[in-house]
């Protein structure tokens, strides 16, 4: 039995994905919850930087980012496995649209919404993160554009859903969870008293209750230190047999984050592939862990090896 152990918040729209993700697949995990604004410091001992949520860890492994949580949930456990991303597919063209375009419509939407009563060290702590300064009039003066650009695109997932169960055909895409936790953000900000401006759309409706109905799987409440000390007491995983022959292999780089944000995660670069890129760090807090990003959205500093990042 795999120990799963999900770093993450409630409100946290991407750790939904995974917590939904858990669920489908059936799966037991341990919950151990982060604060939302820095510090993050138990989250930053085993990440080495990274602090978004959520952030998976199974031993001494730790896998940053919900893609590449949910590819390796589904390598691990493939009784239940997501729709495939073969020949044809142009899903993952959707999970780029809900993270970079409609995930932030909705929280400028949300922001906007709740500009009076958003909490001022959440402001600072996310200018700080994002640098910039977030303009509360502002979006409380275009709530209502930001509502319309958010229904515009519901309407075309409307549409391409059209009859389906899901957005690949009959079983889940990670599309669907993508899509998913998006809307499931807005729905939970869109309230009025004649319910959420979801249910303008009957068959994006139906669907988001086909996928609550996945719940959470089994959680358990685990404490910040005991999965450190899990780490502490545990070994990385051998790293994936064929990885690609990178220049700076065996070196020091650092892992940024090119979506926003201002993290830099430092270590020694073990394996590199298309998909993903694997650091060990060795602290004395942790011992050696090993740090799992995507590729895709994370550049890779190693100007000193080879003269470009990659
Ligand atoms: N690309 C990341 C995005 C994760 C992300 O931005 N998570 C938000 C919460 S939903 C976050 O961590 N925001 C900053 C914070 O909570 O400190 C993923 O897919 O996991």
């Amino acid at each position: 039995m795999t120990d799963l152990i999900l770093h993450h918040y409630e409100a946290s729209p991407y750790s939904e994905k995974i917590r939904t993700l858990m669920g489908f697949k059936g799966l037991s995990w341990s919950s151990v919850i982060v604060p939302p604004i820095a510090p993050k410091a138990d989250l930053l001992t085993l990440t080495g930087g990274y602090r978004r949520a959520p952030v998976l860890q199974i031993g001494a492994d730790i896998y940053c980012d919900s893609a590449l949580i949910a590819a390796e949930l589904d390598q691990r456990f493939p009784a239940r496995a997501l729709a495939p991303n073969t020949a044809g597919t142009a899903t993952p063209l959707l999970d780029n649209w809900a993270d970079r375009i409609l995930f932030w419509q909705v929280v400028r939407y949300s922001m906007g919404l709740r500009a009076d009563a958003v909490p001022p060290a959440l402001i600072h702590d996310r200018e700080a993160f994002w640098d910039h300064k977030i303009d509360l009039d502002g979006l409380k003066a275009d709530v209502g554009y930001h509502r319309g650009q958010i229904t515009t695109g519901l309407g075309w997932l409307e549409n391409l859903l059209g009859g389906a169960d899901f957005f690949a055909g009959d079983t889940p895409a990670l599309t669907d969870l993508a899509l998913y936790h998006v809307v499931w953000f807005f729905a939970k900000a869109d309230t009025t008293a004649s319910g959420s401006g979801l249910s303008l759309f009957p068959a994006l409706s139906a669907w988001m209750a086909r996928i609550a109905e996945f719940g959470h799987g089994t959680r358990t409440e685990l404490a910040p230190a005991e999965a450190i000390i899990i780490a502490v007491s545990t070994t990385p995983a051998p790293l994936p047999a064929t990885g690609l022959a990178h220049p700076a292999i065996g070196a020091s780089v650092q892992v940024l984050v090119d979506e926003f944000g201002t993290e830099v995660i430092d270590g020694t670069l073990v394996h590199i592939d298309d998909t993903r890129i694997i650091l060990h760090r060795d602290t004395p807090q942790v011992g050696t862990v090993a740090v799992h990003f995507p590729r895709h959205g994370y550049p890779l500093r190693t100007t000193s090896i080879q003269g470009e990042n990659t």
